[in-house]
């Protein structure tokens, strides 16, 4: 289906459908402006100040977001391991319990479903932290399909993430020392007043920092509180995945910058997919043959100029000498680099960073644009 994002700006219906979080009373409390939906749950995008402010309060001090909607699937019995390494081209097979593992998940054609942070518990343990897709559905198929032995669900799982160089401190205020021997995507529990938390050291932006897999709802205020109290000293504030960071940082959204028509390669996902002959997964034949091709097109950023950009809620078409190159899927104006950026999919004769592309803007105008590797810097 040719999807596009809804023109006007109209107060969104809600009902159970699109489900709160354990931390929504103090994310309202702290003035919350916006929500975007994703796994079915809310998702702050915004306090009131502008982004670029949240930006650069996200890279000097340290920000509470409400990640609640990066929803668990969780794979547990004697063929979870299975079902894992089914769903994704990354190999598991060498990854220890308390290791974090960013995967595509891929379809029989290849076709990306979703890219989620695995987290392994153990051999017959995972749980998969998902982006916006149903995932669930997906792993029931196929455990009926395959006759896996295996328990699914999603659990009473929302994590909270800490983000941004401040971090460290006030997690160490929070829940002691042992925050700094958490290794990057690794996880450890740790004690918060008597109960154990799973705590990680990642989070979707590149200013470090942690997310607590709260696994109790009803300790959410709780540790909601203790986190805003402890991080008084250190300028915490509410926040949320920041567009500007995101995009600097080539930090991918499925749903925006790819979905299920674009396969792993075009997404730069490569060193995610094994080659090894005796690795099975879904769609392994399929990935055979689009990397034997090579990829017909590839995520890129683009950098261009003019006035502040408007927001790129559906995507705008990139042109070479009026022939189709491609399109961006997010842009957004960088204060630091005092220019627009973007992430967008760029097809193969026009994807080598320095080419020059025309962006046709959703404000009418046609702005030269350069293509850039990510990260963006
Ligand atoms: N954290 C958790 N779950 C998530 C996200 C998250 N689920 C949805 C969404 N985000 C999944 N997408 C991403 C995309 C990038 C990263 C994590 C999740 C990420 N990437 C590292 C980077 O690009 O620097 C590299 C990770 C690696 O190399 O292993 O962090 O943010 N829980």
């Amino acid at each position: 289906m040719e999807s596009a994002a809804i023109q006007r700006t109209a107060k969104l219906a809600v009902s159970r459908r699109q489900r709160s979080t354990p931390y929504t009373p103090r994310v309202e409390a702290l003035g919350v402006s916006d929500y975007s939906i994703v796994n079915h749950t809310v998702l702050p995008k915004g306090f009131g100040r502008s982004i670029e402010e949240d930006y650069w309060h996200l890279r000097e001090h340290v920000q509470l977001w409400d990640v609640s909607c990066q929803r668990q699937v969780e794979l547990k019995g004697p063929d979870a391991g299975h079902l894992a390494q089914l769903m994704t081209p990354r190999d598991l097979r060498k990854a220890r319990a308390g290791q974090c593992l960013y995967a595509p998940l891929i379809d029989q054609q290849a076709g990306m479903l979703n890219d989620p942070v695995i987290l392994k518990h153990n051999d017959h343990h995972f749980w998969l932290s998902i982006a916006d897709s149903d995932v669930l559905l997906w792993a029931k198929g196929l455990a009926l399909g395959y006759g896996h032995n295996v328990e699914l669900r999603e659990p009473d799982v929302s994590p909270l993430a800490v983000q941004g160089p401040k971090a460290d401190a006030l997690m160490e205020a929070v829940f002691g020392s042992a925050v700094h021997d958490i290794r990057f995507f690794n996880f450890a529990w740790l004690d918060f007043r008597g109960h154990p938390m799973l705590v990680a050291r990642s989070g979707y932006s590149k200013q470090g920092g942690f997310e607590i897999y709260l696994d109790n709802s009803a300790l959410g205020l709780d540790l909601w509180d203790a986190l805003w109290e402890a991080g008084q000293p250190f300028a915490v504030a509410p926040g949320c995945p920041n567009l500007i960071e995101r995009v600097e940082g080539g930090l991918l959204s499925y749903g925006n910058e790819f979905n299920n028509e674009n396969n792993p390669i075009e997404c730069d996902m490569d060193k995610y997919c094994s080659t090894d002959p005796d690795l099975e997964f879904i769609g392994k034949d399929a990935l055979a043959e689009i990397r034997a091709q090579g990829p017909a097109r590839s995520i890129r950023g683009v950098v261009f100029d003019g006035d502040k950009c408007p927001p790129c809620a559906n995507t705008w078409r990139l042109t070479v000498d009026d022939q189709y190159a491609g399109y961006l899927s997010t842009a957004v104006w960088s204060p630091r680099l005092k220019s627009n950026i973007a992430l967008g999919m760029l097809e193969k004769n026009y994807r080598d960073a320095g080419n020059v592309v025309i962006v046709e803007c959703s404000d009418g105008t046609l702005r030269e644009g350069v293509v850039s590797i990510l990260p963006i810097t």
